[in-house]
């Protein structure tokens, strides 16, 4: 922790320069949606030459003069060739995989009604996917880049063009891969969605950028593995051995054992965000970390939570804001306080890990909020971490009854009722697997999507709405048919002694109840509250809890439901529903989705 001084910090202007400053004192906030706003470039200061594999993390600023909200929809390309590289985000020295050879991935930021095209050339030598995570791809399911259920995936040295437009949905979004636990290694990075209606919370920030917060690890994800899936390591996850901001942070490279191996440059680097005083910032924060929670916060200020997931909520104040795996929240950050250097903070909390990994440093994943555009360390005293409250014990979310979201919904009636329940086991193989129902999951060679189109076009419905995969002569795949359009309820019971962040492809839904004592009270189920409940994407399940979700299944294809957490995903904590077999019937799967699987 000595040593804390000597990291040499990224001089990167997160913001906007200093001369634009000129003048603002005088200004009003809020007092109309754009004009609060000074024009000006964001500097990227290179007093410290960077890598070139670094990403310039001033691409995840969204510039709001710039960029019209209410154009006209278009067609947005993207070209990502991932490759692999060495490099060393904190210093340890370690192959990355990476897009457009830069760590981490770039920013994709489109308009609702946009097309968004996506060229991946996988120049790696494994097979790799690219997952839109919260984009409901409503009539292209195969674009899902769900290996093993929506496609193949890419192979080494082949090309594969995303084509999907985004409709009904605007916020912060983030894409990965989604083969084995290949995004922590580098494979992710975040997707921001505009839309008309975002003017109306603009009156809230004058400024806009994503915050990517992701837990890291050493070597690559693949050779954790089978240490992890092995009987008599149950429940003993790989520990991350940092956590970066921007794909940054600082590593004590004396921590380390040399008879570990790993090569440490002393000069790791912190992300900087430089503000102007009274000037207010929107960050966009995003968990696209394999396993950790952080718990986020900035010394002497106040959050503000605006959005969670891609839901935009009434405004609620909070010094420290807990956001698990895939999870994203925007907060607005007022830069009121005097004009000095604060820590960011983003804190892994090491409650959710079963062993302690002695490199960790838990509590100096850190940036710097710079009103003085200047990368000194914060000084203590000035910079003061928020006292008093508990650390999360028990890795729980924030309480979801207190986001409220500002567009109002009444949750429908349900027509469907299931009951799901999940553990780990040593059964097959004798390893350590998850089981939801039942069923683990391991990654079909064939995509169900690929099973399920042909047999539901030729007449042959074989499935049935227990847990059917049987029917298909597919194995490991837990999957649930719908009926269409039915209001769905899903209540979900953990008995495992761990909380996992679970996630719905293809859908927002509505968080109904949830609660961390074991048993679901069947009483309350007429009462529950259907006054616009929040919706989201991702919610933590609690350790030995239960969480109850409700969705209208209305989107047709094969979507996943699964624990984010990479390694858990790998132990097969996956199970799908199958929606609207009404219309998958009529699919023909394109030629280029069905290519994937010619290798
Ligand atoms: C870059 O950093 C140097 C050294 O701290 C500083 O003098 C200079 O003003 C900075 N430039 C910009 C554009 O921020
Ligand atoms: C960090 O140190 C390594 C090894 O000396 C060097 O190659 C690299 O250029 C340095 N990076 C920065 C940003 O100073
Ligand atoms: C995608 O990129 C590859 C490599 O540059 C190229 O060969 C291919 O034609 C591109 N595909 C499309 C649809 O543009
Ligand atoms: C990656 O790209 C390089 C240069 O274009 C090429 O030589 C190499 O074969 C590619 N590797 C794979 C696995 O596609
Ligand atoms: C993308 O998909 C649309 C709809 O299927 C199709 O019309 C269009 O040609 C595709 N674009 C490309 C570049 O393949
Ligand atoms: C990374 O993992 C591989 C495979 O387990 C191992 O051979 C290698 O030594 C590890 N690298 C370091 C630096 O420990
Ligand atoms: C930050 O907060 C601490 C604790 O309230 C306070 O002592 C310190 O003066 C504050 N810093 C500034 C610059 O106001
Ligand atoms: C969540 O907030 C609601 C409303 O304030 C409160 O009734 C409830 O007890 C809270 N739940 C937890 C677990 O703190
Ligand atoms: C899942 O298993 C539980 C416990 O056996 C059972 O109560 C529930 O009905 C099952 N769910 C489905 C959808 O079959
Ligand atoms: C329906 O699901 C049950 C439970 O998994 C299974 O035993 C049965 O074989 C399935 N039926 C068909 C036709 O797949
Ligand atoms: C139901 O939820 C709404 C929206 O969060 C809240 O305003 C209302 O007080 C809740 N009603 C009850 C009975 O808890
Ligand atoms: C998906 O499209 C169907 C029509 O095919 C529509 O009924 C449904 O509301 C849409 N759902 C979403 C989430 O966009
Ligand atoms: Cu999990």
């Amino acid at each position: 922790m000595l040593l804390i001084g000597i990291s040499v910090v990224l001089f990167i202007a997160i913001s906007v320069g200093l001369g634009a400053g000129l003048g603002l004192g005088l200004k009003h906030h809020g007092d109309n949606l754009t004009s609060s706003t000074p024009t000006s470039t964001p500097a990227s200061n290179t007093s410290s030459p960077q890598p070139s594999w670094r990403r310039d993390s001033s691409e995840y600023i969204l510039d709001i003069d710039t960029w019209d909200i209410n154009a006209a929809p278009t067609t947005r390309n993207f070209d990502f060739t991932i490759s692999e590289i060495q490099g060393y985000p904190d210093g340890v020295l370690r192959s990355l995989y990476v897009i457009n050879g830069q760590y981490p991935g770039p920013l994709i930021r489109v308009n609702r009604g946009d097309r968004v095209l996506v060229n991946v050339t996988n120049n790696l030598s494994v097979p790799m996917t690219f997952h839109w995570h919260g984009l409901y791809q409503n009539g292209t399911n195969w674009m899902d880049g769900t290996a093993g259920i929506t496609q193949c995936p890419i192979p080494a040295g082949r090309s594969f063009l995303y084509n999907f437009t985004v409709e009904m949905q605007y916020g912060t979004y983030w894409y990965h891969s989604h083969y084995k636990t290949q995004y922590m290694d580098g494979l992710f990075g975040p997707l921001i969605i505009h839309a008309p209606e975002e003017a109306q919370f603009r009156s809230m920030y004058d400024h806009d950028q994503v915050v990517l917060l992701n837990d890291y690890y050493h070597n690559m994800s693949s050779t954790y593995v089978d240490a992890y899936l092995a009987p008599g390591n149950e429940n003993n996850e790989p520990v991350p051995d940092n956590g970066l901001i921007q794909g940054m942070n600082y590593f004590d490279c004396s921590s380390l054992d040399p008879s570990d191996g790993y090569t440490c440059y002393a000069n790791s680097t912190r992300a900087q965000f430089n503000v102007q005083q009274n000037q207010r910032y929107r960050f966009r924060l995003v968990n696209a970390g394999g396993f950790g929670m952080f718990q986020f916060a900035v010394d002497n200020h106040t959050l503000s939570v605006i959005e969670a997931d891609s839901t935009m909520v009434e405004p609620l104040n909070v010094n420290r804001l807990d956001i698990a795996v895939a999870e994203r929240y925007s907060v607005i950050l007022n830069a009121n306080q005097s004009a000095e250097n604060y820590w960011i903070r983003a804190t892994l909390d090491t409650y959710c890990f079963t062993t302690s990994n002695p490199v960790l440093d838990s509590a100096g994943i850190k940036g710097i909020l710079s009103y003085t555009n200047n990368a000194s360390d914060p000084v203590s005293g000035i910079s003061a971490e928020w006292p008093g409250e508990d650390p999360n014990v028990l890795c729980v979310d924030l309480n979801t009854t207190l986001l409220v979201p500002a567009d109002v919904q009444q949750a429908p009636k349900a027509d469907l009722f299931f009951s799901l329940q999940f553990s780990f086991a040593i059964r097959e193989n004798a390893l350590d697997r998850a089981y939801i129902n039942g069923t683990t999951w391991f990654q079909s060679d064939v995509p169900t999507l690929n099973t399920v189109v042909p047999a539901l076009r030729a007449g042959n419905a074989t499935f049935n709405q227990t847990g059917v995969a049987s029917g298909y002569g597919l194995s490991n795949q837990y999957i649930l048919d719908l009926p269409d359009y039915a209001v769905v309820d899903v209540l979900v019971t953990n008995y495992d002694d761990s909380s996992h962040p679970f996630h719905l492809h293809g859908h927002q839904f509505w968080v109904m109840a949830s609660s961390a004592s074991q048993y679901f009270d069947y009483s309350t189920y007429d009462s529950l509250n259907t006054t616009n409940p929040l919706r989201r994407d991702t919610i933590i399940v609690d350790s030995y809890g239960w969480t109850l979700i409700r969705f209208v299944n209305d989107n047709p294809g094969m979507w996943a439901f699964h624990c984010h957490i990479a390694w858990h995903l790998e132990a097969g904590l996956l199970m799908q529903f199958q929606s609207r077999n009404d219309i998958m019937k009529d699919w023909t799967l394109p030629d280029d989705v069905q290519g994937l699987c010619n290798i």
